[in-house]
């Protein structure tokens, strides 16, 4: 039995949720209470350490952090179709999850904490890294359909939460035709699902 731990409003717990509707897995959600910092309880800290969501557990096994959790989902029950086999493929795609862990987190997500949640951040240093991460995603989706290998990976499910949120944190999606046409493809995937706030 599979058991995500997770917060419903965020991206992160998202990108688990979409792909194991993508793969069409069955699971059990377990709902952590942000607002009394369950994530942060002595029995949640046994499951992750950093004391965050989402967690995954998939029967004596417990993965912490949404890249490593779409990482292990695809390997473990679809690894043709989502991950790759070769090292170029796997290296495209991991460069992918990187820049979800990296820019994507210090961009879009914390400009979304900012304006959705009242988080204090340096919002100039955010709307920045969110200008360069979206002129480099603009001009790659022009040429590419999907992040990376050439057809849909774990890659798209990892960059395409944040991205599709970005409205909750002031950015204007508007100019970025092709990462809009890219959000369209994804939306179009058999076993698609949304979150509120997404464009
Ligand atoms: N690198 C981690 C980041 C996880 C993360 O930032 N989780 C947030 C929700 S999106 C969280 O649990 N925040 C509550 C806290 O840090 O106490 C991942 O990708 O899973």
């Amino acid at each position: 039995m599979i058991t995500l731990y997770e917060f419903p409003l965020s991206g992160n717990c998202h990108k688990v949720r979409l792909l194991l509707s993508l793969l069409n897995l069955d699971y059990r959600s377990i709902q952590v209470n942000g607002n009394e910092k369950q994530q942060k309880s002595a029995e949640f800290i046994k499951l992750n350490p950093f004391g965050q969501v989402p967690v995954l557990t998939d029967g004596n096994f417990t993965i912490r952090d949404s890249q490593a959790i779409l990482v292990y989902l695809a390997k473990k029950y679809d690894e043709d179709h989502w991950l790759s086999t070769d090292a170029e493929g796997l290296a495209e795609i991991v460069s992918w999850l990187s820049t979800a862990s990296n820019e994507v987190a210090l961009g879009p997500n914390r400009l979304r904490l900012h304006y959705k949640f009242g988080r204090a951040i340096d919002v100039e240093a955010a709307q920045q890294t969110t200008l360069v991460l979206f002129d480099i995603l603009e001009q790659h989706l022009k040429k590419n359909n999907w992040l990376a290998t050439g057809r849909v990976t774990i890659a798209d499910v990892a960059i395409y939460p944040y991205v599709a949120l970005a409205s909750e944190g002031k950015f204007n999606l508007q100019p970025y035709t092709a990462i809009g046409r890219w959000m369209d493809r994804i939306k179009a995937l058999p076993g698609y699902v949304s979150m509120p706030g997404m464009s």
